[in-house]
């Protein structure tokens, strides 16, 4: 059967799998949106853990999470803010004039309770990428899926499926900062802090399958730190393992998974379990595929994933491993009538700590053009949980640049924690690995794991004072932001 005919059986299809969706996660044929199209914030409640929530909703108006639109035309979009509160939203992955890029006061105003704003740009090529709040509410779940199809896309017989992961506590981003903040908040057993985080420690850098309790490593060895707070739950389209989506796939269809990873402070390993998958594109950005069947996002990240269903029946789950931890989350697709097991919200393996090692393997489809750089920034990511300060240095000054300019960020990590380093309003492309050249994937955030070095370039044609900063929330609150300023641009 082909795609679109399959689709069209869905709205029956669908009656046979037992959850029913609380908010429509439409996977399947989600229209794309041409024209103006209304986008507004608003509050919902959630139930997590048989508890109920209040977060944040962010789609159109019929309801859907997240925006899709066709590559090539405009973002043409009206956001308007339907709660009560002082907000603005940040489109991760697109590459909008500074002035509608969504950071507070970077420079445009927080959207007033009841206000609307438009913003119209080029929406660009085709990719994977996400809207969100680049406030603390962003820990509330205001963040939604900012899907861009090329036409490439709509001719595959191919079903696209849209996991959005983010980690979920039932405190306040506030009170979880505090907690960060609070002295004594990393003693050596992780009890201590108001937001009760307990730190995953390892010994050594290298052999990363060895964890131990913060409290069992060894005096003298470097210890890293993985997750600083302990979260409620690991939501995979707002749902937990407990209770998630199932996504009727069809016998021997191809699937392209979009994941995007919403979590604030809270990065995975993709793992497609039976299925193996390709790899094929990251931050919405093609590279040459790597097959796999385990893959690593970290924050603010995005992998598109292809995979070819066998010819029989089957329930297949889609898991996100939490890093160094048992804790996981996901989706699980399903051909008609297939036998659906339970699937506990805890493995029994911690998940895989982050690394470069896939980064290490990706080549652009679409390089940089070949280029010397002729600016260059060396920077320094420091800070550690006891003081919970969290910097960028460069040792060259501020990031100045002018349009025109090839630069280089040259990153290396002196601390104990890995950071997702994103930059606003253009992607880059991987050119080294703790000093080993690559001609790697373009994106727009990369990880940059504790005592490692990542270097990445960019062409500046984006005129704007443009935030390069961590993708940890909380990192970046307490002081992980930085900028590269475009000469005579503000
Ligand atoms: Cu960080």
């Amino acid at each position: 059967m082909q795609r679109r005919e399959f689709l069209k059986t869905l709205a029956v299809g669908t009656a046979t799998f037992a959850p029913i969706a609380k908010f429509p996660w439409l996977n399947n044929a989600q229209a794309a949106t041409n024209g103006a199209t209304d986008v507004s914030i608003s509050k919902r409640v959630l139930e997590v853990n048989g508890k109920a929530a209040t977060v944040f909703g962010l789609g159109t108006a019929d309801g859907k999470p997240g925006l899709v639109l066709n590559s090539g035309g405009d973002f043409d979009v009206n956001l308007l803010n339907q709660t009560n509160e002082d907000t603005l939203i940040h489109w991760h992955g697109l590459t909008p004039p500074w002035g509608m890029d969504g950071v507070p006061d970077n420079p445009a105003k927080l959207l007033t309770a009841g206000e609307t704003r438009h913003y119209l740009f080029p929406v660009g090529q085709g990719g994977t990428h996400w809207m969100h709040a680049h406030t603390l509410q962003e820990q509330t779940l205001l963040a939604a899926p900012l899907i861009v199809r090329t036409a490439a896309d709509l001719a595959r017989d191919e079903q696209e499926v849209v996991i959005l992961l983010h980690d979920f506590s039932f405190k306040t981003p506030e009170e979880l900062l505090s907690g960060l903040k609070a002295p004594g908040s990393t003693d050596a057993m992780g009890h201590g802090g108001a937001a009760g985080h307990m730190r995953t420690r390892m010994q050594g850098m290298e052999g990363m399958h060895q964890q131990h309790m913060s409290g069992m490593a060894m005096q003298g060895m470097p210890s890293m730190d993985l997750n600083d707070i302990e979260y409620d739950a690991y939501l995979a389209n707002d749902r937990t393992l407990d209770d998630p989506e199932v996504v009727a796939v069809e016998k021997g269809g191809r699937v392209r998974l979009r994941i995007i990873n919403g979590a604030t402070a809270t990065a995975f390993t993709i793992d497609t379990g039976t299925l193996p998958g390709d790899l094929i594109a990251v931050d919405g950005n093609d590279v040459v595929p790597v097959s796999g069947a385990r893959f690593p996002i970290s924050m603010g990240q995005r992998l598109d994933i292809r995979l070819q269903l066998p010819p029989g029946s089957g329930a297949f789950p889609i898991l996100a491993l939490r890093e160094g931890a048992k804790e996981r989350t996901g989706i699980i697709l399903a051909t008609q009538g297939a036998d659906i097991s339970k699937l506990d919200a805890s493995g029994t393996d911690s998940g895989p700590v982050l690394d470069l090692a896939v980064e290490e393997m990706l080549l652009a489809t679409q390089s940089l053009a070949q280029r010397a750089p002729n600016r260059t920034y060396a920077l320094t990511l420091t800070g550690d949980m006891a003081s919970y300060i969290w910097e960028i240095g460069s040792a060259d000054g501020p990031m100045k640049v002018a349009t025109g300019d090839r630069v280089e960020l040259a990153m290396r990590n002196m601390s104990m924690m890995a950071h997702p380093m994103h930059l606003h309003g253009h992607h880059f492309q991987v050119v080294a690995v703790n000093g080993k050249r690559i001609n790697g994937a373009v994106r727009d955030t990369v990880l940059v794991p504790p005592m490692t070095e990542v270097a990445v370039q960019f062409d500046t044609t984006n005129p704007g004072r443009w935030p390069f900063h961590c993708h940890h929330l909380y990192h970046m609150a307490t002081g992980m932001m930085s900028f590269v300023t475009y000469e005579n641009a503000i």
